[in-house]
């Protein structure tokens, strides 16, 4: 039996949101701010639908559950739910003292969460696809396997990852008949028509963090931060597991792979938070200093490098548009005759719910026209963009409070950027209420 005390994540290894909670609550455990510490659970069918599901309305991963007995789903509000309870060693700097540097963290978990998401769903299935070359559909089926069979023997495991992926997903169909995940890019804007441009979004992406952790270990300098969990979404269960993408990553961007060895917890030769890199002084004795980059601290005086500031032009100029249009598109669906307020929304981020396939998918009321890379395609609008701008909107607000010159000024330096300062505006009209991992209108 387990310890019943203990917080309980149900997550799987392959589940990009998993990654990134699983990756904070290791953070948090090693630094003793942790309370009772973390089992980490494997969340296979069975307890999907019968725990998951029944407790929040959702079988998405990660769910947690707290020594208490409260379920919690989303990754943010996991996050969210651990850092009020335990206070000792906060993942970002207090937006009271570094404004700057808490709204960065947020945007980038952001931009990380519900932008990088499309590419790195997109590698995954590509390359699983019949005749793509490299190809790492093997690797792939068996690690779905491994939870849709855990307890079944290697082969068996193997075989029911392909079945999964033929009955399910219609793996042999995917480009002229696109159902499962295969349907969930085309809800998501990524087509064979724009895969590429998603593609290169993200190689952008991934230049500019080879640019920052060249000099910092870490998103706001020498020491983890939201930021670095919420990159941590695409980085670590696809782009650096999965074999072609994890390919590519070591060979095209080994500084950012090196980053995600980092991340991932003691790695002695890629630098934990924490450890400490020696050398030989004058007597020969053992001389001990922080191991990461900037004195194993987040930067002084609120800085935000230009190097951060880089990746930040990537939210303003690509996802911004987006997340602004998703606004008004579900600000006028919640004020049509197709919704009544109070009602629920739609929340996944990576497919169409089922119960709006019909609004979110085709030329539908919760649809958009986005651009990617110069092109313009139809994706689907969702409530959880809505739910996690409002909660940008709380920390925008004390932001400004603290300090509203440094702010703006900074805010200023990036297209649109301006306009974030409207945003608890913005949302007036389409304000989500989230109940375990539902979401309703206000
Ligand atoms: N907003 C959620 C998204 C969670 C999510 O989409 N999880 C995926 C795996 S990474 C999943 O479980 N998908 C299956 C489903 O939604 O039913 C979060 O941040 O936790």
């Amino acid at each position: 039996m387990s310890d019943r005390t203990l917080y309980r994540l149900f997550s799987w290894e392959l589940s990009y949101f998993s990654g990134k909670v699983r990756s904070y609550l290791r953070h948090k455990e090693r630094l003793g701010d942790l309370g009772p510490g973390f089992e980490d659970i494997l969340a296979t069918p069975d307890l999907v639908a019968g725990l998951l599901v029944p407790a929040t309305g959702s079988g998405a991963v990660p769910q947690l559950l707290t020594p208490q007995g409260d379920w919690v789903q989303d990754s943010s509000e996991i996050i969210d739910t651990i850092e009020a309870r335990h206070r000792g060693h906060p993942i970002l700097p207090d937006v009271r003292v570094a404004p700057r540097q808490a709204l960065a963290g947020h945007l980038v978990e952001l931009l990380a969460d519900e932008w990088m998401v499309v590419p790195a769903f997109w590698e995954r299935w590509h390359y699983s696809l019949p005749g793509n070359d490299p190809n790492h559909l093997s690797y792939n089926a068996m690690q779905w396997g491994s939870v849709f069979a855990a307890g079944a023997s290697g082969e068996a495991r193997r075989a029911a990852g392909a079945k999964l992926f033929e009955e399910v997903f219609g793996i042999s169909e995917a480009r002229t008949r696109p159902r499962g995940v295969y349907a969930g890019l085309v809800h998501l804007g990524c087509t064979p028509d724009t895969e590429q441009a998603w593609w290169r979004s993200l190689q952008r992406v991934l230049d500019r963090l080879s640019d920052h952790f060249a000099v910092h270990d870490f998103v706001l300098g020498g020491a983890p931060s939201l930021a670095d969990f919420g990159l941590r979404g695409p980085l670590y269960a696809h782009l650096y597991r999965d074999a072609t993408s994890g390919f590519l990553l070591r060979t095209r961007h080994p500084i950012v792979a090196e980053w995600v060895e980092r991340t991932n917890g003691p790695n002695v030769s890629a630098r934990t938070f924490g450890q400490k890199l020696y050398s030989l002084g004058a007597n020969g004795d053992l001389v001990d200093r922080p191991a990461t980059s900037d004195g194993g601290l987040w930067l002084a005086d609120d800085d935000v490098p230009p190097t951060l500031d880089a990746l930040l032009a990537v939210f303003f100029e690509e996802m911004w548009p987006m997340l602004k249009s998703s606004v008004e598109t579900m600000t006028a669906f919640v004020a049509s005759s197709a919704h009544t307020r109070g009602d629920e929304l739609p929340a996944k981020t990576f497919f169409a719910d089922p119960p709006w396939t019909e609004h979110q998918t085709g030329d539908g009321a919760l649809t958009h026209e986005i651009e990617i890379g110069g092109l313009v395609v139809r994706r689907m609008v969702t409530g959880i963009h809505v739910w996690k701008l409002q909660r940008l909107a709380g920390v925008l607000a004390a932001a400004l409070a603290a300090s509203r010159d440094d702010v703006c000024g900074w805010l200023e330096r990036f297209p649109g950027g301006k306009e974030l300062l409207d945003l608890e505006d913005r949302l007036v009209g389409c304000r989500v209420r989230k109940d375990g991992a539902r979401l309703f209108s206000v």
